[in-house]
């Protein structure tokens, strides 16, 4: 103890006293007297801030994300009943998260093996994780990937996968703007401006079908310019659950091979739609068996339930051998100021899982497991809700793909059943279905029943 600071609790400013004790902590060896000259000085510094207004007393309190804002809103709610369908994030029927077995495995396998160490990992990441990746969206025995005409970079899930992507597409690509549909994904527009392209919507869903604006969409993409990025979701739409179905895709492929725009595939839920990989690969794969270029941004958040630890890729199909390498060496500009080299341990569990054959079948079954229970929760809610004789047509609960139902509920409604039974859900009236459970589907029918007929 510096007897000079102890024995004179009334020396200086809280905020003084703080400060020595700080700098003694950092280096015990530092005098009293030398604290206090340093003391005088640091707290003279007018831009110290320690005694005046903050410098950041300007800085205005930003809205919370219309996302993940909904769960921060449940954490606060102390009913026992409360319900969060906000987030798509998966749970099991007791509304708990889950770790995959396989992915336990996975992780006991890296544990117990020494001789792993956790050095930097390349700027693009795990070799292995790479071209797996790659194969998984691909197909195995893709000509492009044979050809060498495919970068795949290992990217912070997949929202670095579109962020790097459209970063790069700013640097190199000669046209900077991108349709993304309407309605998409909340984050899409703030991803793409920082990276550096101008985002316009092209019609996608229609609320009077509540299905597919399949005539606005191709209206919409027909007048773009010629080269414009057009972003895709690969199979479960978000937050709409509306997919085309594959004869639509080839015409969407036609038009747009036609027009010479880039297509930018979002990933996020291979495997969640169908509950087959392969299946919900097609959208991508019919584009790149034309021989054209795209981006393919994949997420392993949902279909490895791999969320925090943000492994993601982006792959680039490129004409030739030739420009996949130097599109790699620019992404790795990219990538290097941003975050300099992606995390190793996530990455190495889909490796492990991915190259090993039962792993991956043991993966296979696992996902499929949680595609049939969002399914028979959209059942459930459906005859739930016929029970009621609820009004309103509700088949397309039953119809939409994927980890959302897209209610059809406006925002006084979400509002009223967030009031009066506490469910959570983003305002635009979507529902996480991976979040329901069967005994939670009576409650949520409940609320629906009463703001369908009670709020309009
Ligand atoms: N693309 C789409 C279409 C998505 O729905 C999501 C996640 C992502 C990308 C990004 O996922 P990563 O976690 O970065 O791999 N959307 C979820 C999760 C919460 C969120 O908004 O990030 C959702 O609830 O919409």
């Amino acid at each position: 103890m510096h007897p000079q600071l102890s024995s004179h609790p009334a020396h200086g400013s809280a905020t003084d006293r703080r400060l020595n004790s700080m700098l003694r902590h950092i280096d015990p060896s530092i005098a009293s007297s030398s604290l206090s000259s340093m003391d005088s000085q640091i707290s003279a510094s007018p831009t110290s801030g320690f005694h005046g207004d903050s410098v950041f007393a300007h800085v205005a309190q930003a809205p919370e994300d219309s996302i993940l804002g909904v769960t921060v809103a449940y954490n606060k709610d102390p009913s026992p009943i409360k319900l969060n369908l906000g987030v798509g994030a998966y749970r099991t029927e007791e509304g708990k998260p889950v770790v995959l077995n396989v992915v336990r495995k996975a992780e006991q396998l890296l544990v117990n093996d020494r001789s792993r160490v956790k050095e930097y990992l390349p700027i693009v990441g795990l070799a292995d994780f790479n071209k797996l990746s790659a194969k998984l969206i691909f197909g195995a025995d893709s000509p492009a990937i044979q050809e060498n005409r495919v970068t795949t970079v290992q990217c912070l899930s997949g929202t670095g996968s579109l962020r790097v992507g459209a970063e790069f597409l700013g640097r190199h690509y000669h046209e900077r703007t991108i349709y993304i549909p309407q309605p998409t994904w909340g984050n899409h527009p703030k991803i793409f401006n920082l990276g550096g392209l101008s985002v316009k919507y092209y019609r996608y869903y229609d609320p009077a079908t509540r299905g597919l604006h399949f005539q606005g969409l191709l209206e919409d993409l027909g007048s773009a310019p010629t080269g414009a990025i057009v972003l895709l979701h690969a199979c479960a739409h978000n937050p709409t659950g509306v997919d085309p179905t594959l004869e639509q895709w080839a015409q969407i492929r036609q038009l747009m091979r036609s027009k010479g725009l880039l297509p930018f595939f979002d990933s996020a839920y291979q495997g969640f739609a169908s509950g087959s990989l392969d299946a919900d690969a097609q959208s991508v794969r019919m584009f790149v068996a034309d021989g054209g270029e795209c981006l393919v941004a994949q997420s392993y958040a949902k279909n490895m339930g791999l969320y925090g630890e943000r492994v993601g890729a982006l792959s680039i199909v490129c004409k030739n051998a030739d420009v996949a390498s130097r599109v790699e060496s620019q992404l790795k500009l990219v990538i290097r100021p941003m975050f300099s080299n992606p995390p190793i341990h996530g990455a190495s569990i889909v490796a492990t899982i991915l190259k090993d054959m039962n792993m991956y079948d043991e993966w296979t079954v696992e996902l499929k497991a949680m595609a049939d229970r969002i399914i028979s929760m959209r059942h459930k809610l459906f005859e739930a809700l016929r029970a009621k004789d609820t009004p309103g047509d509700w088949s397309h609960i039953i119809k939409q793909i994927g980890m959302f139902t897209f209610t059809g509920l406006n925002s006084e409604q979400v509002a009223f059943m967030t009031k009066e039974y506490h469910i959570y859900m983003t305002s635009d009236g979507r529902i996480s279905m991976a979040g329901l459970s069967s005994k939670t589907v009576p409650h949520l029918a409940d609320a629906i029943h009463a703001a369908v007929t009670r709020v309009r």
